[in-house]
């Protein structure tokens, strides 16, 4: 009788206490593994770490468990959890796990998924469109990337990606298959010719982006969680090895970035714990063993010059940036960049005689203009608020940069590359973030992200400015065209 009345007092607590934290644990075994994993390392849905979930807010997360997200798997829990349950499971995400997660070379290698043989496959593209002249598009908002014909603008393919790509995807030098980093960790090839995935690997759990090499032979994967570098056959995406980046208080390292340099036939990688900057070789003797060039600072954002020689690099932490001399490995000069320029959106142009360096940045409202050749600052154009990416063509009068943040943040401004003064603004959808373009190959048109759930992509002729078409997307971020990728052309990221 006794032990009877004291499970009903003990179902009655339950029922009315606010959720904690073995609860929690309890209704995440309950709801959520099954897709998220029973680590939370992920599943047929993404990791749900504190390390992945840094970047979204917490009344997101709350919304996604209460309402699911439109075209995923997510279902909602809104008629099954009450509040204080949505909001503990909400909390419990954003805490570190019981055991630090792991990701090992077993792990890598049993992720490995091959979906079709290359070998099998025409060689030769099978869309009818100019397969230098395709743009991939990532529809963030959905998790989605659209292939488009560059010279009729429609969609050729459609397919799911993972969760949160980041960084631009890279292309085989041929421009045949394209590679996307998720920073969920997974990468994938797929086939540009054949509008069809090969392969997909799960290089880490938490994971920066992506570099080919430009013999199309490695893929080279920076991670934060693990820290490290995972090195990928390109043609199939099987695991090669890990290298490991020094120790920081106790784990390897993460990796800000890596990048590809083609006339030095190497990997450049940004380091976001220890102050070096390394170099990796994937020339003839490719061993990988990385020449280590000791940094005055954390360097995590880079840019180059177009024979590589020289190195942009800013550090979050600190104000400014550095000219480094890759071959000497040596910071020749320090430069006078306020707020927090964000160097890897940098481009160059010809401006008279000389080539400029133009940064957007990400904490204030200018563009940094430097001289190429004695790296002084020769301006700084106000903006109606802090950018985040940059694009021009060697055909195009203007270099176009997006207000990203702040009340003004539907504007984008064209500036004039010779004059260094804002020549336009233009607001494509009044009201809805615009960001990010990208030009056609021939840099006739170019196309325009307005990054919004009910957004678009904008395609305009680059020299009248006139709109030629919007093709309705959920977030389109960042496009890129082969074309222009392959041929590491002027104006566009590398
Ligand atoms: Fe990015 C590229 C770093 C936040 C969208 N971003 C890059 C690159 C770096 C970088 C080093 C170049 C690598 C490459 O292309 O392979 N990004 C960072 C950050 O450090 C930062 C500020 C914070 C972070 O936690 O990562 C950051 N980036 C963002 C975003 O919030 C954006 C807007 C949305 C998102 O997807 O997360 C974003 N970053 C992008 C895009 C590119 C990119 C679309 C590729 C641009 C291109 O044109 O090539």
């Amino acid at each position: 009788m006794r032990l009877a009345r004291f499970f009903a007092v003990l179902g009655l607590f339950l029922a009315c206490a606010p959720a904690m934290a073995d609860d929690t644990s309890q209704l995440y075994l309950l709801h959520c593994q099954s897709c998220h994993g029973p680590d939370r390392l992920g599943g047929t849905g993404p990791a749900l770490l504190p390390e992945s979930l840094a970047r979204i807010k917490r009344a997101d997360v709350i919304d996604a468990i209460r309402n699911g997200r439109p075209a995923s798997q997510m279902a909602s829990f809104g008629s099954v959890l009450d509040a204080s349950q949505i909001e503990a499971l909400a909390d419990y995400l954003h805490r570190s796990t019981a055991r630090p997660p792991a990701w090992t070379d077993a792990d890598i290698r049993a992720s490995h998924r091959l979906l079709a043989h290359p070998e099998q496959l025409p060689a030769t593209p099978q869309h009818g469109a100019d397969p230098l002249n395709l743009f991939v598009v990532v529809e963030a908002g959905n998790h989605h990337v659209v292939i488009l014909d560059g010279d009729r603008f429609e969609p050729l393919a459609r397919f799911p990606s993972h969760f949160a790509l980041h960084g631009g995807p890279k292309f085989s030098p041929d421009g045949r298959y394209v590679y996307f980093a998720s920073r969920d960790g997974w990468v994938s090839v797929y086939d540009l010719h054949n509008l069809t995935m090969i392969a997909e690997t799960r290089a880490g759990l938490n994971t920066r982006n992506l570099a080919v090499s430009s013999d199309g032979r490695w893929v080279l994967v920076g991670n934060y969680l693990p820290g490290g570098l995972v090195l990928l056959d390109a043609r199939d995406l099987s695991f090669v090895k890990r290298i490991d980046t020094p120790l920081a208080n106790g784990a390897p390292s993460r990796v800000s970035a890596v990048y590809t340099a083609p006339p030095r036939q190497s990997f450049i990688v940004a380091l976001k714990d220890v102050q070096e900057v390394w170099e990796l070789s994937y020339g003839a003797s490719a061993d990988f063993t990385p020449r280590r060039l000791p940094a005055r600072d954390f360097l995590d954002d880079f840019s180059f010059t177009p024979d590589y020689r020289h190195l942009l690099a800013t550090s979050r932490k600190a104000q400014g940036g550095q000219v480094i001399d890759l071959d000497t490995g040596r910071a020749i000069r320090d430069i006078a960049l306020p707020g927090m320029p964000h160097l890897g959106s940098g481009i160059y142009w010809q401006r008279g005689d000389d080539w400029v360096f133009a940064t957007p940045n990400i904490s204030k409202g200018l563009i940094s203009v430097l001289d190429m050749r004695t790296w002084q600052l020769i301006k700084e154009i106000p903006t109606e608020g802090p950018g985040f990416f940059m694009r021009s063509h060697r055909n195009s009068r203007y270099a176009w940069t997006d207000v990203f943040f702040g009340p003004n943040n539907d504007a984008v401004h064209l500036i004039d590359k010779q004059t260094l003064a804002v020549a336009h603004t233009l607001r494509p959808m009044p009201g809805k973030n615009a960001a990010h373009v990208e030009f056609t190959r021939d840099g006739r048109h170019l196309l325009l992200s307005v990054w919004d759930p009910d957004g678009a992509l904008i395609v305009y002729d680059s020299h009248t400015l006139d709109e030629i078409k919007r093709i309705p997307m959920n977030k389109p971020s960042g496009k890129y065209n082969v074309g222009n990728k392959i041929a590491y052309a002027e104006g566009t990221s590398h």
